[in-house]
Formats: C-alpha cells, sequence, structure tokens
C-alpha cells in the first residue's frame, strides 16, 4: 500500500509540474530588453544595467532636484485564463530603493498587474536593499509595471529590480482531499 501512495504522489506532482508555465521574456535581463520597455520623464532614468542580483538589471534613477517617475513594463502570458479561479500565477522578483542623497524625502517602488497596484515599498523606507518579493494573481495575460517615483524632489533616488518570474499552477489536476489524505497516511 505504501509504494501505491508514492506512485499517486508521484503522479499528482508530475502534472502540477507540466501544467506550469514560465512566461515573462528576459526576466534576469541577460538578454538586452527582450520584450521589456522603460519609460521615464524628463526627470529621471531608466535603463538596463549591471549590478543586478546578479549581472543585468532594470535601473531607474530620479533627478537630484525635479521630482518624477519611470516604469519599466511587459505583456506576458501566465498560463491560461481560468475562470474557476483555482489556478494562480505566482510572481516573484527581487528589488531594491536607495536614497542617494542627505535629505529624507520619500520615494515609491510599486507594482501593478493591470493597472491595479499590488505591491508598494514600506512608506517612509530610505534604503532597501535586495528584497524578494512574492505575489498572486489569476493565471492568464497580464501587464505588469514597475514603478520608481518620487514626489517632491530635493534628492536622488535609484530602484532596481531582477529575477522576474511568473508561474501558473494549475492545482485543478489534483484533488487537494487525496493531497490531505496521503500527507496524513504517508
Ligand atoms: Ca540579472
Amino acid at each position: 500500500m505504501k509504494t501505491s501512495r508514492i506512485i499517486l504522489m508521484t503522479i499528482l506532482i508530475t502534472i502540477m509540474a507540466s501544467t506550469a508555465h514560465a512566461q515573462i521574456d528576459n526576466g534576469d535581463f541577460e538578454d538586452g530588453l527582450g520584450l521589456w520597455v522603460p519609460l521615464a520623464d524628463d526627470y529621471y532614468l531608466a535603463d538596463r544595467r549591471s549590478g543586478g542580483n546578479p549581472g543585468y538589471h532594470a535601473y531607474m534613477q530620479s533627478h537630484p532636484i525635479w521630482p518624477g517617475s519611470a516604469t519599466w513594463h511587459q505583456t506576458f502570458d501566465c498560463g491560461e485564463e481560468d475562470p474557476t479561479g483555482v489556478s494562480l500565477c505566482f510572481i516573484t522578483f527581487d528589488y531594491y530603493l536607495h536614497n542617494l542623497g542627505d535629505y529624507s524625502e520619500t520615494a515609491m517602488f510599486t507594482v501593478e498587474v493591470d493597472h491595479e497596484l499590488v505591491y508598494s515599498s514600506p512608506l517612509g523606507a530610505q534604503w532597501i536593499d535586495w528584497t524578494t518579493i512574492s505575489l498572486e494573481v489569476p493565471c492568464g495575460r497580464h501587464l505588469i509595471v514597475f514603478k520608481h517615483s518620487t514626489s517632491s524632489g530635493g534628492n536622488s533616488w535609484a530602484a532596481g529590480f531582477d529575477n522576474v518570474s511568473a508561474e501558473c499552477l494549475d492545482s485543478t489536476a489534483a484533488d487537494t482531499s487525496d493531497w490531505g489524505r496521503v500527507k496524513i497516511l504517508y
């Protein structure tokens, strides 16, 4: 019986792995821009630079005097849309936010998916080293926007991100009651 349970669990894991999709293009920024689109206003920089985590990464820097903002965006397919909502798209990325000046002005690093705010850096943070963030959104096609902005100016800030990935995990292939039973009995 124990052997059959191991086989059952192996099959379930195999099914789940086979239905996973990872569709972010050039999430580690090692292959030029790929499908990434950097945009910056007159007082911001947005370019691809070394100093990532590791290698290249997406970089944004504000003007030392004027407020403004910069973004990087990409449209991607995270698996297929699931009307039942059982499948979830797991997004992860690394980012940092650094105050490069002497004043404690504020700046934000935010992430939007389909124009909805899904992540915002801690309010008032002055120096955040590489931090990994994990998010969940429905599977399907999405527009993801990474944004760095300052509202008051008077200080230069830098922000960057790297290692963006998105994976749609389809749990409908695995009966959750079986999972519970397997885990209890195994
Ligand atoms: Ca990289």
